[in-house]
């Protein structure tokens, strides 16, 4: 611990403080605040040590015991020297109201026919907009095939995207491929910005030999070493913590770089997402919290998961800045994003972000929604807040894209993923044996008779599993 602590103590030199003052801080206020912060050592571990104070900065201050004395002769008597700061004190019995007089805005910039409605945004240029609306409408095909893909059987599961492409793909183009993604489940388009082609989406689904999972995940539970992204897990939640302490892994190493965690509505209602937010907040980690409220875990809609005014409000309470956007506005996304991602790692905090959605697919393929919500509900969302037709929309404004450009791209789509899926249907499946390896160097004899016993049983029942390769 000792150790620990002296390595991070190292580091402070390379986040020094901003004063930035308290309360809502826009966009242009944020970016000149950037430009007071010294540049990123490339050479971290070379620089001249600091003595350490790890949490120097942002708390509420404390009075040192040997000026009690002091403080309580002279300063004003109305506040109570407690631990964790001053407070004031008051004559008012009144209590804080439970929920605000307001709620808190959302933060838009393209309105639903692709028209700016405002100037504060972070500019993105013709080539990155391209791309944008390219991987959002891949993303889209790729939803479409896989999941006739699970519905014909060739597949086991399937997740979709449908309604958040905006939040895949424009946060994703936010970030730089330094920073570490730890999902939940519904962000493969992160991967697919990142590089990670359809062949390779197309194998972890069919679990074939080229799937770098090795066939040991559910389908859709991607990750990939090469593209910083965290392999999926479906224990809701799980990674935030992660996305915590790996983003103070980097602060202590002095990385210009931070780590984004995403998560549904639904996670925000576990443990596991509270801990982090705190351990986030007082280890003062650069780490981005995206929460994508799309109103629904499952079948449970937020109204019966929480009664504060979203998940943004939680933000202030951990003590950790926050936003709520637009999460089918893929400029404001990325705004948000772009900002989030510098404030977190120059002035090394947390960030955390509430993005708007609608799930406009079933939660998964073991789902029909049809059961729980209107299906008006769902045609509504998918024609007036599609976030992909209305990024479409401003690309067509700004005379970046056409009606021929769109067709040719949505063709091209289709054939590469009916390409890739026909590909990926038949490769081999990985060996059974490779259950059982890259855990231990020598696995302990449990395992080893797990093994035996599992070539035994395919051994005997070959006709049930034609696909296992001894
Ligand atoms: C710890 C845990 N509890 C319950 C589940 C079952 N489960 C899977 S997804 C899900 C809903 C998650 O909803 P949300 O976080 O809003 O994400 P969304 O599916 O809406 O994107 C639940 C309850 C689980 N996988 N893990
Ligand atoms: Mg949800």
């Amino acid at each position: 611990m000792a150790l620990y602590l002296s390595k991070s103590g190292k580091l402070l030199p390379h986040f020094k403080q901003k004063i930035c003052s308290l309360g809502m801080i826009s966009l242009t206020s944020i970016g000149s605040c950037f430009s007071q912060n010294p540049p990123l050592s490339p050479e971290h571990g070379k620089t001249p040590y600091a003595p350490p104070s790890l949490f120097a900065s942002r708390r509420f201050g404390s009075v040192k015991a040997e000026n009690l004395a002091s403080i309580t002769n002279t300063a004003d008597s109305q506040a109570l020297n407690f631990p964790g700061g001053m407070v004031k004190f008051t004559p008012e019995l009144k209590f804080i109201s439970d929920l605000p007089e307001e709620r808190i805005h959302c933060y838009r910039v393209l309105d639903e026919s692709g028209h700016l409605l405002t100037s504060d945004f972070v500019e993105i240029d013709k080539d990155i907009a391209v791309k944008m609306y390219k991987d959002m409408a891949m993303l889209q095909t790729v939803d479409t095939i896989f999941y006739e893909a699970q519905r014909q059987g060739r597949i086991s599961f399937y997740v979709t995207t449908a309604g958040e492409e905006a939040i895949n793909i424009a946060s994703a183009a936010a970030l730089s491929m330094d920073d570490f993604v730890f999902p939940q489940y519904r962000e493969a388009g992160v991967l697919l910005w990142r590089g990670f082609g359809l062949q390779d989406l197309a194998n972890q689904c069919f679990g074939n030999v080229g799937d770098n999972c090795k066939g040991r995940q559910m389908p859709a539970h991607y990750g990939s070493k090469k593209h910083n992204y965290f392999t999926v897990a479906s224990t809701v939640a799980t990674q935030i913590p992660h996305a915590v302490g790996a983003a103070y892994s980097l602060k202590m190493e002095g990385r210009d770089a931070c780590t984004i965690t995403y998560f549904g509505d639904g996670g925000t209602s576990t443990g596991d997402f509270h801990a982090a937010m705190n351990f986030a907040a007082v280890l003062e980690a650069p780490v981005i919290l995206f929460c994508r409220n799309n109103g629904w875990a499952i079948s449970t809609p937020v109204s019966d998961q929480f009664r504060s005014d979203g998940i943004v409000v939680r933000g202030q309470a951990y003590g950790i800045r926050s936003i709520r956007v637009d999460g089918n506005d893929a400029l404001a996304v990325c705004s948000a994003v772009h900002m989030a991602r510098k404030m977190a790692i120059s002035e090394s905090r947390p960030v955390l972000i509430e993005a708007l959605t609608y799930r406009a697919g079933h939660h998964s393929t073991s789902d029909d929604s049809s059961k729980y919500r209107p299906i008006e509900e769902i045609e509504w969302w998918r024609a007036v807040q599609d976030p992909v037709a209305r990024f479409r929309k401003w690309l067509e404004i700004q005379g970046w894209w056409s009606c021929e450009s769109d067709t040719e791209l949505k063709d091209r789509a289709r054939q590469e993923v009916l390409n890739a899926i026909q590909v990926a249907e038949k490769m081999e499946k990985p060996g059974v044996g490779e259950i059982f390896t890259d855990v231990y160097d020598f696995p302990p004899s449990n395992l080893r008779d797990q093994e035996k016993l599992l070539r035994q049983t395919v051994l005997r029942h070959q006709r049930d599993y034609p696909h296992f390769q001894l």
